[in-house]
């Protein structure tokens, strides 16, 4: 864990449908406003490859009006952190329209900035923590053994995760080649550490520093504006490139 703040990326998915959970409670009482799920990364280079974006399902949240005309579905904390980042629109101003559980998100469709599937489904994720980030958490399998594992779960026992079997059904989509890993780090980590679900904590964190490193420091971009420069380099400017499209923000905590 780093000990000075995270720099994160805040990345806005903007609500396309709504789950029939969510329509009930959510109903007329966002104004008019335009919805996002708002999902923080450490990888912004990584986002040409989202299949879907995971929320905790026992995880409460807020919907936030933070204008006129935008509300972002994020937990309370961060909600607080944003208001004192420049993000809302006044300086420690707050304005939770309503609080909607986790496992109500689930099934929303959403866009995803940047990715090759232009539109995603909201998923369940156990392992996703209320005291990091915003909460939700966008999901690149290609690059993310977390992402991998919790989604091959989902694909296994859709019933059993309360989801149709094609919102988990997504391939990876290869994003960053390494020399040592192929084009598919995450799956490739998988299979050589023998991960058999979301649920093997260690391995996966283990799984996740290589993943990390490799693809920071020998890894290169195969899509995007970025294609064929190492990732070292192309990940400031993809994050740069989100952030004057309107589609992220800079978030520390
Ligand atoms: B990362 P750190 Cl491709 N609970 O984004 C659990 N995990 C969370 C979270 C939460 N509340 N909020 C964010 N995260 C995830 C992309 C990615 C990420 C890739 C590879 C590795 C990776 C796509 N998911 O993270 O503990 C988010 O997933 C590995 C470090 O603050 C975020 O970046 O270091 C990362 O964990 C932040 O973790």
């Amino acid at each position: 864990e780093a000990l000075g703040p995270q720099e994160y990326t805040a990345v806005k998915m903007e609500v396309v449908e709504w789950s029939a959970g969510a329509k009930n409670i959510i109903g007329d009482r966002v104004g008019g406003r335009k919805v996002f799920l708002v999902a923080a990364t450490l990888r912004p280079e990584t986002m040409y490859g989202q299949t879907n974006c995971f929320i905790g399902p026992s995880i409460k949240y807020g919907v936030f009006a933070m204008s006129d005309t935008e509300a972002f579905v994020c937990t309370y904390r961060a909600a607080r952190n944003m208001a004192f980042q420049g993000i809302s629109k006044t300086r420690g101003d707050i304005n939770q329209l309503l609080e909607i559980d986790g496992a109500s998100l689930v099934g929303t469709r959403v866009k995803a900035p940047f990715a090759l599937n232009p539109e995603v489904y909201v998923l369940p994720m156990e392992n996703v923590l209320p005291t990091k980030g915003t909460g939700v958490v966008t999901s690149v399998p290609s690059d993310s053994p977390d992402d991998c594992a919790t989604l091959a779960d989902l694909a296994k026992k859709p019933a059993f995760y309360g989801i149709e079997p094609a919102w988990a059904g997504i391939a990876p989509v290869p994003v960053i080649s390494t020399p040592e890993y192929g084009d598919l780090i995450a799956p490739e980590l998988i299979k050589r550490m023998k991960i058999q679900s979301q649920k093997d904590v260690k391995q996966l964190s283990e799984a996740k520093d290589i993943a990390y490193k490799e693809g920071f420091y020998n890894g290169t971009m195969l899509v995007g504006e970025f294609k064929g420069v190492r990732v070292e380099e192309a990940k400031p400017r993809v994050r740069e490139r989100m952030i004057e499209a309107g589609l992220a923000m800079a978030y520390a905590e």
